[in-house]
């Protein structure tokens, strides 16, 4: 590795031992620079890889609140703004126990990279707490909900930083969210994305991450003479984006035999019941264990990792950072798969990209992959921008096109940088070229 990069990352190294999510980020996404630093001297003489690595800001608040029970509660809120060079900060929130500083340090730097990506005009963020929605109340959640807009209020806006969802934050959550700000604020504006319909959202928004990631796979494949029609897909996950991302495969004539939770995975020969997921994970809160019983078929095993143990041709890891592993590509290679698409953020451990990469199963990155929910949030901000609503077959075309541009854009710059087929590469080099030229045009901020 080009010694510079190296410093940079060793420096990362020294000073956020306790940040191994962010470490990690870094780790697999600095290495594709050095193409980049050959080809652009003057980036090093300005210290911008150095500025690119450290958010611009990033703010961490109490969240206190009063469960049911009359006890006050205490959670620690973030908000990481990572950069502000191509647009406002955009990016989701999580709510989940394992919520850190680090861990929303590594989720903003790849928003950041995502969010160019898309070609469109948006920074990146992440923001969360360590809050744990899991079986708690409507009320618990809404006065949790309220407590924590009463302090972000101060650092989101419509032109300066734009929230959504993520995992732990799904249509429940941003309706409390908002209505917190709007009360605060006094004003409907779109701070917020993934908004309800009937209150500023946009169509299409709810499936955008997993219709994407489908569109995506569809172009990839399309462009090696594969295609999705009757190939077998296990889709980990059954949150916003497996859900979506199992509803497009099947549209696509794909049979998804197996979804997750993080409690274990159902597999289903005949083909996942998708009505029947929706209603437990969506509508019930319930867990995936019951599906079985629901539709009397299928079984159920517990540890969510044993899903890569199946035999597919399609593997979509949609649940989490760091869910599969080195053994578990090692399975999936073994056992024939073709292509693997990330629907979630650094699903696949370093090892185990490389491992699919030198096997030359086709890998796509999550800042690529998945970018198709941000892509509609920027949608979603441009109606509300323009006091308008567009149309699902709108606002679905604009997401197939971004899609299609996304695959392209990171598949030439791999071949234009000597390594066709590294998608990894293609997408953090394609995503970083327009931060950094942004960051050079704009000085040292
Ligand atoms: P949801 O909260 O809707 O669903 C998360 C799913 O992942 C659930 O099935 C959950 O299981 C499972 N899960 C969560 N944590 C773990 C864990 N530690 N181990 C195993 N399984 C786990 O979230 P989303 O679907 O929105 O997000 C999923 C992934 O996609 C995340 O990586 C997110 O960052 C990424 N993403 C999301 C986008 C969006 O628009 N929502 C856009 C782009 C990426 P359980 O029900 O048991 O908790
Ligand atoms: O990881 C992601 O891209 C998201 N959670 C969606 C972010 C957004 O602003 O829509």
């Amino acid at each position: 590795m080009n010694t510079y990069i190296a410093s940079v990352l060793d420096d990362l190294q020294d000073r956020y031992p306790h940040q191994p999510e962010f470490l990690q980020a870094a780790q697999e996404m600095l290495p594709s620079l050095e193409v980049v630093f050959e080809r652009h001297p003057e980036y090093r003489d300005s210290a911008l890889l150095e500025r690119f690595v450290e958010p611009e800001r990033a703010v961490l608040f109490r969240v206190p609140w009063v469960d049911d029970g009359g006890q006050v509660r205490v959670n620690r809120g973030y908000r990481v703004q990572f950069s502000s060079a191509i647009g406002p900060y955009k990016g989701g929130l999580r709510f989940h126990p394992s919520v850190t500083l680090g861990m929303l340090k590594f989720l903003a730097l790849e928003q950041t990279l995502k969010n160019s990506l898309t070609g469109l005009p948006i920074g990146g963020a992440k923001g969360g707490a360590d809050f744990n929605p899991r079986a708690k109340s409507d009320g618990e959640v809404m006065r949790f909900c309220q407590s924590f807009m009463t302090e972000l209020v101060r650092h989101i806006g419509p032109r300066l930083d734009i929230p959504a969802g993520d995992i732990g934050v799904g249509a429940r959550e941003i309706g409390f969210l908002f209505g917190q700000y709007k009360r605060l604020v006094a004003r409907h504006e779109g701070a917020m994305t993934g908004k309800g319909m009937g209150y500023g959202g946009s169509q299409a928004r709810t499936e955008a991450t997993g219709y994407g990631l489908m569109y995506l796979v569809k172009t990839m494949l399309d462009n090696h003479s594969l295609s999705p029609e009757g190939m077998r897909a296990v889709i980990s996950g059954s949150g916003n984006v497996a859900i979506y991302a199992a509803q497009k495969a099947a549209q696509m004539g794909v049979h998804v035999i197996a979804m997750s939770d993080s409690e274990g995975f159902i597999l289903d020969g005949e083909g996942i019941d998708l009505s029947c997921i929706k209603n437990l994970k969506l509508t019930e809160r319930a867990r995936i264990s019951e599906y079985p019983l629901r539709v009397g078929r299928g079984n159920f095993h517990p540890g969510a990792n044993g899903i890569w143990q199946i035999t597919c041709d399609l593997a979509l890891p949609c649940a989490t950072q760091n869910e599969l592993d080195e053994a578990a590509a090692t399975a999936l290679i073994r056992n024939g798969v073709k292509a693997v698409a990330e629907g979630a953020n650094m699903p696949a451990t370093l090892a185990a990209s490389r491992a699919f990469q030198d096997a030359g199963v086709l890998f796509m990155p999550g800042k690529a992959a998945n970018a198709g929910g941000v892509a509609v949030s920027a949608l979603e901000m441009a109606q509300n921008a323009g006091f308008t609503s567009w149309t699902f077959d709108k606002v679905d075309r604009e997401l197939q096109a971004v899609m299609d541009r996304i695959y392209h854009r990171v598949a030439h710059t791999a071949a234009r940088y000597g390594k066709a087929g590294d998608f990894i590469l293609g997408a953090n080099v394609a995503g970083f070229l327009q931060v950094a030229d942004a960051m050079m045009a704009q000085g040292v901020v």
